[in-house]
């Protein structure tokens, strides 16, 4: 195991990673900038290295500086979580020249994956179900447009380099497909400096499913599945499982199994899916980190998907074969965002009280405390609250009445919109796709 890892993130995630390493003894060191340098993961750190920006947001995306702070100190792994430098394969490049292990996958498999049309590429090959669409990248209209009329309307245009839907087109007919063509190139070329494209068939009222999995390079087991509808502008909101009978579990995650060991895949990863009303699946790509929701899965395994990342890292093999992942129960987890519950604008400010619930089967991951000022610049995640009960229904009960005790003073958060949900007859009846709150509008006040 390692002696000494630096943490480079800040918030809750921190704090989680934080808890992993002193499990695992070994030593917390983190960077943080101004806004955090009073916040628990850098008071409970064996180690702080302030790397104070006039950009806030750089305090965390300057990663030579990162890397020199992991120099300095002794650190052999920096350990990203999510956002940031998580998906940075230049960053992981780097690492591996320094002789610094980076906690998760290789620069060249995060490389791969981050292209989208490498990515579906190399999953369909491992036998993953994909949407009919194009192979390559869409070089000129018209090939693509009797691409897109032979799949048949609706398609969906994506940017290759994107992820989180940034500048993809729905089109629902061939007189303005060209038009859409040209408008996500554009994008894709101005939020990515890459303007491939790709065209699928539009997979409509779907639901999106998603697989746990760990690897080793060689070997990979996979924790099952979350569902994640619940979603606004592709920021997840609430976020459960299990979702799927064990016999479509066993089917996908042999197969996201099969996916990972293809790309010799290391550490963590989320295969994302769609599932249709068929119950068809179709795989959308591959987050190569830890997720905000890896929680719903520890909660119903039982396992710490944070330690076991690391020890993979750490160069140990697989410590557990896929017979010892057991399910037991349904966990929900509501992200309890310091945002306005009806037009999700960031609501900063000083928490002047904050207590949260606990007892049987809850869970509260978070940095905040009474006093702690939450800042505007960063993600509006303030806290994870996580239950478990023996099945849906009483896991929806115990996050009504965890929600019910929770106590956040000086910010306002979304737990108005959570309540709403968790009395929605729609959700309670499971009949949830990534349209749900467009379709709910009565939930947004
Ligand atoms: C799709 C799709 C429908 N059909 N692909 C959104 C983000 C990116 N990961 C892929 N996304 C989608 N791809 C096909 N062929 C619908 C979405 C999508 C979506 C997916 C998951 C969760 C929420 C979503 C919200 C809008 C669109």
């Amino acid at each position: 195991m390692f002696k000494r890892v630096l943490i480079a993130n800040r918030g809750e995630i921190a704090l989680r990673i934080s808890r992993a390493l002193r499990e695992l003894g070994v030593e917390v060191c983190i960077i943080h900038g101004r806004e955090d340098r009073l916040s628990l993961p850098v008071r409970l750190s064996d180690r702080a290295i302030p790397l104070y920006r006039s950009n806030p947001l750089d305090s965390y995306l300057d990663y030579e500086a990162v890397i020199q702070a992991a120099i300095d100190i002794g650190a052999e792994a920096i350990h990203p979580g999510y956002g940031f430098l998580a998906e940075n394969s230049h960053f992981a490049k780097r690492c591996e020249e320094e002789g610094i292990t980076f906690i998760g996958p290789s620069a060249e498999v995060i490389s791969l994956l981050g292209d989208k049309i490498e990515a579906r590429k190399a999953m369909e090959s491992a036998g993953l179900p994909v949407a009919r669409g194009s192979e390559s990248a869409i070089s000129d209209t018209e090939t693509a447009s009797k691409l897109a009329e032979k799949i048949g309307y609706p398609v969906i245009i994506k940017a290759a380099a994107g992820g989180g839907g940034i500048g993809m087109q729905i089109v629902n007919e061939e007189s303005v497909f060209e038009s859409a063509l040209n408008l996500c190139q554009s994008r894709a070329k101005s939020a990515f400096g890459d303007s491939r494209v790709f065209v699928e068939k539009y997979i409509e009222g779907a639901q999106h499913v998603e697989f746990q999995v760990l690897a080793d390079g060689t070997n990979a087991i996979h924790f099952g599945e979350r569902f994640c509808s619940i979603q606004r502008r592709h920021q997840k909101l609430v976020e459960e499982g299990p979702w799927l009978t064990p016999e479509v579990r066993e089917e996908i995650g042999n197969r996201v199994c099969e996916g990972a060991i293809s790309v010799g895949y290391k550490g963590l990863a989320t295969f994302e899916f769609l599932r249709d009303k068929h119950g068809d699946f179709y795989f959308l790509e591959v987050n190569p980190r830890v997720q905000v929701e890896h929680t719903v899965t520890e909660m119903i395994t039982g396992h710490d998907l944070v330690k076991l990342g690391i020890r993979i890292a750490a160069g140990e093999k697989l410590p557990l074969t896929q017979s010892q992942i057991i399910f037991s129960g349904h966990a929900i987890q509501c992200r309890l965002n310091a945002e306005d519950p009806i037009k999700f604008v960031p609501s900063p400010g000083k928490l002047w009280d904050c207590h949260f619930p606990g007892g049987n089967g809850v869970r509260v991951d978070t940095h905040a405390h009474i006093g702690y000022e939450m800042p505007g610049c960063f993600d509006s995640l303030l806290a994870k609250l996580v239950v478990l009960g023996v099945d849906r229904n009483e896991a929806i009960s115990k996050m009504k009445a965890a929600l019910k005790e929770t106590t956040l003073i000086g910010v306002e958060t979304v737990i108005p919109l959570h309540q709403a949900i968790m009395d929605e007859p729609d959700f309670i009846a499971r009949d949830i796709t990534i349209q749900y709150l467009e379709k709910h509008h009565n939930l947004l006040g």
